[in-house]
């Protein structure tokens, strides 16, 4: 039993634990079915709460603001439950043990021990043990209502990992201006690369009816540092910029604001024309560029507070300025003159390819390289981390480190469209922070992608980071536990993209199950090896794209997948050096010299840059068929061993939410084998090599694997939802 459990169930008499039944009661407040994430607030092992308990005698929340009484009432709950009860609220820190929290202006204390450095800037904070007249405290301070929040929040997380609090001495605070999450939520609930339910705005219901998850969201969000929303679909509804949909978005922005969170919106670009009645969304066009003003003038007088515009243009069937015959930046700077008198910005999307003979890897780069320098202040151009589109590994995107005059912003996605959606634990910390610390030498060695997005390579204006919820209506809110750390890795790297992805892991597992050493490391192990795994038993050595159009499960034979595998009876992989689409050559030369090298290229992107015999050589002396099928396999070896590794740790963890792991991961072993052999029978149609010895062949034939559909798989825009079944 964990330490939490052993702690819930101090004391019960040992008949109840039998008749259960009879502490139904109990029983029901103690449901684990996620809907507490990382806020769980259990109660700690009694020795540490004694310790806790002698350290926090009394919180002094200093002053008065919806924000304040936010961070007090969460500190009174977080104490509550951790601890066994609250401390009681006093108006001086008269005694030892007194917590105290607040701004200088509300506190004489923090004004007069000048706690809040300019360090904090406008959201940190500090948190430090000191001795006053006296008294032992522990102070959480920040220049402003946020950061005193978010320090509450770190504050309670050192409670929860059972941190001593003895001699606490941080300041801390976000190096990305804005962090972001993205929901691809339509008006109608469904959403696109949804996986956990319907989308979690009622709109139906707004504005009259504010579903408490409203605010249980902001408060994750919080929680976190997260600082802005994205309410919907980048594939983009001009209703959402109607009166009737502002005024529900109105509603939300209200429930947030006190929680920091700002409230955008994506922008259809030809709504002028759609709910305007112009004839025309031409960006140069006065009677458009006077709708845009005056429509923004409407959102900030509902929404003092409004974020800005976030916008897909020109891209999958987007309208955009190119359909006027004018450029990414007219249209960019167009909705950032709009928004600048209210202080919004405008996130405007580098997400664009076409059908065509161009390789699709570089088609972003060649859009937007020639616009660096021609972009608005207020707008930030939001690259994907890699190239094509949140594969599950890919190299970095060019534009990071080529567009010096531009504020970059990085998107990731959190919702696993790409990754076996909510059944495959794959922890994406490792994917972040392999794109964060990718090193793009726009400025010699160092020159990181943390340090583009951060705005410190370039000193950008502006600096931001988005990623693609992958919050939904489940009670779990992301479909499955473990994807609830995808949510959280985002939100702690989004505040601190130095952090290292192990460690966040190990802070995640601690909050969100249990701080016993026997449950955390197997646990924290396998989540690091998790994203490898993935990579392996679907797109190993640099593969990309080889699912089927719903993006439920492999589909290499597919049109669209063999534009990127290019295998046939000679060899495999996409050639991307001088002697093919020469997409290697966006890159700064140290990184184009490497990876256009055969001798250097990590083996990882292999096949994203060459395209190789089938008896090609790797390092290791095996032909690079051999090594494929070795990777296929190993990746579902490993998700056998996370079961092997989960199931040993039963006992250790609830029982609710053990079962639903379980059953998930039993799923993923099964698809990780299917996609497996269906990619190997059907490379092996082509290569037509035989497996090395002791690996087993395909379950199936390759026809059984290519007759397989999925009519109703989540989350598919309709249109591409692909073929009946026959
Ligand atoms: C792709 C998705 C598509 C999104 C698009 C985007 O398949 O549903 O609309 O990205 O990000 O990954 O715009």
């Amino acid at each position: 039993m964990n330490s939490d459990a052993a702690a819930t169930r101090a004391g019960r008499p040992l008949w109840c634990l039998a008749l259960l039944v009879l502490c139904g009661a109990g029983q029901a407040a103690l449901a684990e079915d996620g809907y507490d994430l990382w806020l769980r607030y259990r109660p700690l092992p009694p020795a540490q709460r004694e310790a806790d308990r002698r350290a926090v005698r009394a919180i002094v929340a200093a002053g008065r603001s919806p924000t304040l009484d936010i961070a007090r009432a969460e500190l009174a709950r977080g104490l509550d439950g951790l601890l066994g009860t609250a401390p009681p609220f006093a108006a001086a820190p008269t005694r030892d043990g007194s917590l105290v929290l607040g701004t200088a202006l509300t506190s004489p204390l923090i004004a007069a021990l000048r706690l809040a450095p300019g360090a904090a800037g406008r959201e940190g904070y500090v948190i430090r043990s000191l001795r006053y007249a006296g008294h032992r405290l522990i102070v959480i301070a920040a220049n402003e209502d946020i950061g005193v929040l978010y320090g509450t929040f770190a504050f309670l997380r050192l409670v929860q990992t059972q941190r001593p609090l003895g001699n606490l001495a941080m300041v801390s605070a976000p190096r990305i201006q804005h962090r972001i999450l993205d929901h691809f939520d339509n008006l109608d609930r469904t959403v696109e690369r949804g996986y956990a339910g319907e989308s979690i705005w009622d709109w139906q219901k707004l504005p009259g009816y504010l579903d408490p998850r409203y605010t249980d969201y902001a408060r994750a969000c919080a929680s976190l540092g997260i600082n802005g929303t994205v309410l919907n679909n980048v594939n983009a509804d001009a209703d959402s910029l109607t009166p009737l949909y502002l005024r529900k978005t109105a509603a939300l922005a209200a429930v947030f604001r006190p929680y920091g969170l700002r409230v955008f919106l994506t922008a259809r670009f030809d709504a002028p024309i759609e709910i305007g009645g112009l004839h025309t969304a031409d960006p140069l066009d006065p009677a458009v560029r006077a709708w845009w003003r005056s429509k923004v003038g409407e959102i900030y007088g509902l929404i003092p507070d409004f974020g800005g515009f976030l916008v897909k243009a020109n891209s999958e069937g987007q309208p955009g300025p190119e359909n006027y015959g004018r450029s990414h930046a007219d249209g960019a700077n167009m909705l950032a003159e709009a928004l600048a008198p209210h202080g919004g910005i405008v996130m405007w999307r580098a997400f664009v390819y076409s059908q065509g003979p161009t390789d699709r890897a570089r088609q972003a780069y060649d859009s937007f390289k020639p616009l660096d320098g021609k972009l608005d202040r207020k707008v930030l151009l939001q690259v994907k981390n890699g190239p094509i589109d949140f594969q599950p590994r890919e190299p970095f995107h060019p534009l990071f480190g080529a567009m010096p005059r531009t504020s970059l912003m990085l998107e990731v996605q959190i919702t696993k469209e790409y990754l076996g959606f909510a059944t495959h634990l794959v922890y994406l910390g490792p994917l972040f922070e392999e794109t964060l610390r990718s090193d793009t030498f726009a400025r010699g060695p160092g020159s990181t992608v943390a340090r583009v997005i951060d705005g410190s390579l370039f000193a950008s204006p502006k600096s931001g980071i988005a990623g693609d919820a992958n919050i939904g209506s489940d009670r779990n809110w992301c479909g499955s536990i473990f994807d609830q750390a995808n949510w959280y890795a985002f939100g702690r790297l989004a505040w601190d993209p130095n952090l290292a992805a192990r460690d966040v892991a190990e802070e995640w597992v601690r909050l969100t199950f249990s701080n016993d050493p026997a449950f955390v490391a197997p646990v924290v192990r396998m989540m690091m090896a998790s994203r490898e795994a993935a990579v392996d038993y679907m797109t190993p050595l640099g593969l990309a794209h080889q699912m089927a159009p719903s993006h439920y499960g492999p589909a290499p034979w597919i049109e669209a997948s063999r534009y990127f595998n290019h295998a046939d009876a000679q060899g495999i992989g996409f050639d991307r050096t001088a002697t093919g689409s020469d997409a290697v050559a966006q890159y700064a030369p140290p990184v184009a010299t490497r990876f256009a090298d055969l001798k250097q290229v990590p083996e990882a992107l292999l096949l994203w840059f060459h395209h190789v015999p089938w008896d090609y050589r790797m390092a290791s002396g095996r032909t690079v068929w051999d090594e494929l099928v070795i990777r296929y396999s190993r990746g579902v070896q490993q998700v056998t061993e996370m079961r092997q590794v989960w199931a040993g740790l039963a006992g250790r963890v609830d029982a609710e939410r053990f079962a639903q792991v379980s059953a998930f991961l039993a799923i993923q072993e099964q698809e990780a084998r299917w996609w497996r052999d269906a990619s190997l029978g059907y490379f092996q149609s082509l290569s037509r090599r035989a497996l090395p010895a002791g690996y087993s062949p395909p379950q199936h034939d390759l026809a059984y694997y290519e007759a397989l559909c999925f009519p109703y798989v989540p989350g598919v825009w309709g249109e591409r939802r692909g073929p009946l079944c026959r």
